[in-house]
């Protein structure tokens, strides 16, 4: 073992050496990628190798002969989109991408998983069911979903295929083995399951590459939970430690599984997402659903992001590709996963939250919210500090206040419950917790506005987490006695919570960095202290009460829980009208989600505002009123091609893209891409001085044949929003409807003005949201 390792520190070194002189020269891992595959599914074997083999004969003509070990694809995607992954120097890559049929060359990327920050991630096993109106009756289906993710744990009862059918015919996909993963762990629920080399060290040996270590199995937790939640079977009684309890199921509870494990603890390769969506496509799944994005900070253009062009490709060949917005708000432009193909979801709190109360010396009680298994209770008290009362010799008071890691006194702490603050984010609460426990505290009280919707699981240590107000009634009470006592009671949950859902803090918002003229997000749906199912294993020590096993559910919060309900919520639209494609789900998801709370007013953000549709899209998912949606808007790959021409991509790379003779319409401009015929409306500026703007959009009637409908508008005073014609009025044999709606904004205020366009036939209301920015 060692000689070897010895070695390959050698080469290291050595390519360390040889890349101070020229940086670019070291070789990493890209992604070249070269359109639409030629092949079609009947030829697809031949195709596919003598596309390999043009593939190495391309990277043999830009490789040194002296480096020949290079010439190898990590990932070769040859399914529905063409293109290969391997290690290249900076210099090559710039030669690749000037190559006929090359549309673009970019670096393998690293995304991350969507769970709550990262400092709560895996941590977090924070746990909840899903709302009320989630639970569709049982129905029948063959609806087959891609989760790309972690992998899955096939032994969790929300996997069991008890009273499931047989797994559909046109099913193509297989069922890995691995080390710890037999081909019996698959079942007619979880009926494929895929791994890929996750360690990119790639020494060139394609045998050794493909022979690594590997195996279908989650060890991380995110992708069994995103499945489960999205198509778990019912298990009754499922609870966290007893908390959450009832019956755990996932928005399609008939739909079929197929697990692609792209993804580690520590990331996801871009390069290996795109191989998981290729193999997806072609395996024939219905939906393909990603809680996994780019960096907000890193994010790049449509074609060097590797799930928008693997989503492009997913979309063209009728397969839907639902994903998560990203945690990185509540910061304007924070989305990421924009593409117009892709249905971007954003996450809510759900109507039941959980709450670790204070009791003061005082006897008054003041409810924290958190998970925990907190031994304490109300009989005994314990003194109460602050972290600056309890500083470490030569700790300045500020960096004990926030609880910093070796700013508290072990024995000062000792037996206390210890209050600390947030002036500075660096330090997330999860290490706070872990330095307040390490002292022997008795519990700790954090005081923070940010995060405190999001219940965090600080297992057995007594903890609870409250904001500003709440922390300025423990300040007063302790500067009003001389031996200020307290403690904290076991978690207990408060179900109804009102109001419900509420835009999550952490959940990103728009509008997208890469156009305005597209309203992101799309949607929103429960993302807060969501239960389903986990990997029972213990993550870190008290992560598990003692004498208890480790539990099969846990509660976790994230964009990555939101995304799930709603590829669930699209399953269960597929399993009734089964010859919908991707955009009709999507409108009828979108047109009928609800802009109102459990308290029917309208939905609002964590600080109390009424949330704008940057925040929320159009409002929480509404699975059951999205069967029946009236009108829908269809967009299909011609109006994604045009947003591409509109967006600036050049014809000749759009005609790779789509394998067409496709012509870019001749004035292609950006502010076009508000006529694409999306569900929703956004215009990135809008000049007070100029004539009125006018959007084209064309509905589909699926409701009765003889529906009339009538246009009703919601818009902010000063903004005149015209629609002709007014009225829409379908037949048999009139199927499709156009109208214009005009925007108007001499008077009106600047930046975004947002509304509403609802269309109304007595039985229905089509909502169209937009966002308008004037200027
Ligand atoms: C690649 O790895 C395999 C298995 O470890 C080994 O048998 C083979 O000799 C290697 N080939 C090269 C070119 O190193
Ligand atoms: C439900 O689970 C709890 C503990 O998780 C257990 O005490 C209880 O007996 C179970 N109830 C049923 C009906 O199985
Ligand atoms: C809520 O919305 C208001 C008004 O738009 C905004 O000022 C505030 O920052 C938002 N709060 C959060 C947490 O996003
Ligand atoms: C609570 O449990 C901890 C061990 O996790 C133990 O040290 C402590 O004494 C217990 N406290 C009470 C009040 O039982
Ligand atoms: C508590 O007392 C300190 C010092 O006497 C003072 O600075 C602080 O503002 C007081 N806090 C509250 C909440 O009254
Ligand atoms: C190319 O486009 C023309 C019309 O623009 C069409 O008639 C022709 O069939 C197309 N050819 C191919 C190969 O798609
Ligand atoms: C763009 O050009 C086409 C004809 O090529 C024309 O029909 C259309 O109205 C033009 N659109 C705009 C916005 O100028
Ligand atoms: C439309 O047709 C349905 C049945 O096809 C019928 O029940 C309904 O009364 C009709 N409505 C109107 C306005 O004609
Ligand atoms: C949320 C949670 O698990 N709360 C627990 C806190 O600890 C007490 C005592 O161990 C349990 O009874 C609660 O269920």
């Amino acid at each position: 073992m060692e000689a070897p390792k010895f070695l390959h520190l050698l080469s290291i070194a050595c390519l360390l050496i040889s890349a101070t002189a020229t940086s670019d020269q070291i070789p990493k891992p890209y992604v070249v990628y070269m359109g639409s595959s030629s092949s079609n599914n009947l030829e697809f074997e031949i195709d596919s190798q003598s596309a390999e083999s043009y593939h190495l004969q391309l990277l043999s003509s830009i490789i040194p002969r002296s480096e020949s070990e290079r010439i190898a694809l990590i990932h070769h995607y040859s399914h529905a989109l063409s293109g290969f992954s391997a290690m290249l120097t900076e210099s090559e890559a710039s030669a690749l991408s000037g190559h006929d049929g090359v549309v673009s060359v970019f670096p393998d990327p690293i995304l991350q998983l969507h769970t709550t920050r990262s400092w709560d991630f895996l941590e977090s096993n924070l746990g909840m069911k899903p709302r009320d109106n989630f639970r569709y009756q049982h129905l029948a289906s063959d609806v087959i979903i891609g989760i790309i993710d972690t992998g899955i744990w096939p032994e969790s009862p929300s996997f069991n295929d008890v009273g499931i059918g047989k797994i559909p015919p046109r099913w193509k996909g297989i069922c890995m083995e691995g080390h710890d993963f037999k081909k019996s762990n698959c079942n007619r629920k979880l009926i494929g399951a895929r791994y890929y080399n996750l360690q990119p060290a790639f020494d060139g040996n394609k045998t050794r590459a493909a022979e690594a270590k590997g195996s279908p199995r989650d060890n991380v937790g995110h992708g069994t939970h995103t499945a489960s939640t999205a198509a778990g079977t019912r298990v009754k009684n499922a609870s966290y430690y007893g908390l959450a309890q009832g019956t755990a199921r996932g928005g399609s509870t008939s739909a079929r599984v197929a697990a692609y494990k792209a993804c580690s603890q520590d990331g996801c390769s871009g390069a290996t997402i795109l191989k998981a969506i290729d193999d997806a496509i072609k395996d024939g799944v219905d939906i393909i659903s990603i809680s996994i994005g780019l960096s907000s900070l890193f994010q790049s253009d449509f074609l060097n992001d590797p799930i928008a062009i693997g989503a492009f490709h997913a979309e063209k060949k009728g397969v839907m590709v639902v994903c998560s917005a990203g945690n990185d708000g509540p910061d304007p432009y924070s989305i990421v996963n924009t593409a117009p193909w892709i249905f971007t979801v954003v996450a809510s709190t759900i109507d039941r939250t959980f709450q670790s109360t204070i009791v003061l010396g005082n006897r008054k009680t003041i409810q924290g919210s958190a998970i925990n298994f907190s031994n304490l209770t109300r009989s005994k008290m314990y003194p109460l500090v602050l972290g600056e009362d309890v500083a470490a010799k030569f700790t300045p008071a500020s960096e004990a206040r926030n609880c910093y890691p070796g700013s508290l006194d072990y024995q000062k702490a000792a037996g206390k419950i210890v209050i600390c603050v947030a002036d500075d984010t660096t330090v997330s609460r999860r290490i706070k917790k872990l330095v307040v426990e390490d002292t022997k505290a008795a519990g700790m009280i954090l005081i923070d506005m940010d995060n405190k919707d999001v219940p965090f699981d600080a297992g057995v240590f007594p903890f609870t987490h409250i904001g500003g107000v709440e922390g300025t009634q423990i300040l007063k009470y302790i500067n009003s006695t001389r031996n200020p006592t307290a403690t904290i009671l076991p978690t207990s949950q408060v179900p109804r919570y009102k109001p419900a859902p509420i835009v999550a803090s952490f959940s990103s918002r728009g509008p997208s960095s890469l156009t305005e003229n597209i309203l992101k997000p799309d949607i929103m749906a429960p993302g807060t202290a969501i239960l389903a199912a986990v990997v029972p294993k213990s993550t870190e020590p008290g992560s598990v009460p003692i004498g208890k096993k480790p539990s099969f559910y846990g509660i976790k919060s994230g964009t990555s829980m939101a995304c799930p309900h709603v590829t669930g919520a699209a399953a269960f639209i597929k399993s009734v009208h089964k010859r919908w494609s991707p955009s009709k789900i999507k409108s009828a998801l979108m047109t009928t989600a609800t802009m109102y709370n459990n308290i029917r007013k309208p939905l609002t953000n964590n600080s109390n505002y009424f949330s704008n549709p940057q925040e929320m899209g159009v409002g929480e998912i509404s699975p059951q009123s999205a069967l029946n949606p009236g009108l829908i808007f269809e967009t299909d790959v011609t109006d994604y091609l045009q947003f591409l021409c509109y967006y600036g991509y050049s014809q000749k790379n759009i005609r790779y893209m789509s394998k067409t003779n496709f012509s870019c319409p001749r004035n292609s401009s950006e502010d076009l891409i508000s006529n694409i015929n999306y569900p929703s409306i956004s215009i990135e500026t809008l000049n007070r001085h100029q004539k009125p703007k006018v959007i084209r959009r064309t509905v589909t009637n699926v409701g009765f044949p003889n529906s009339t409908y009538t246009a009703n508008v919601h818009a902010p005073a000063g903004l005149v929003v015209k629609v002709f014609p007014n009225k829409l009025a379908f037949a048999e044999g009139v199927e499709k409807v156009s109208y214009t709606v005009s925007f108007y904004a001499k008077e009106a205020k600047s930046g975004y003005n947002f509304g509403t366009l609802t269309w109304l036939d007595g039985k229905h209301h089509v909502h169209t949201v937009f966002a308008v920015n004037v200027k």
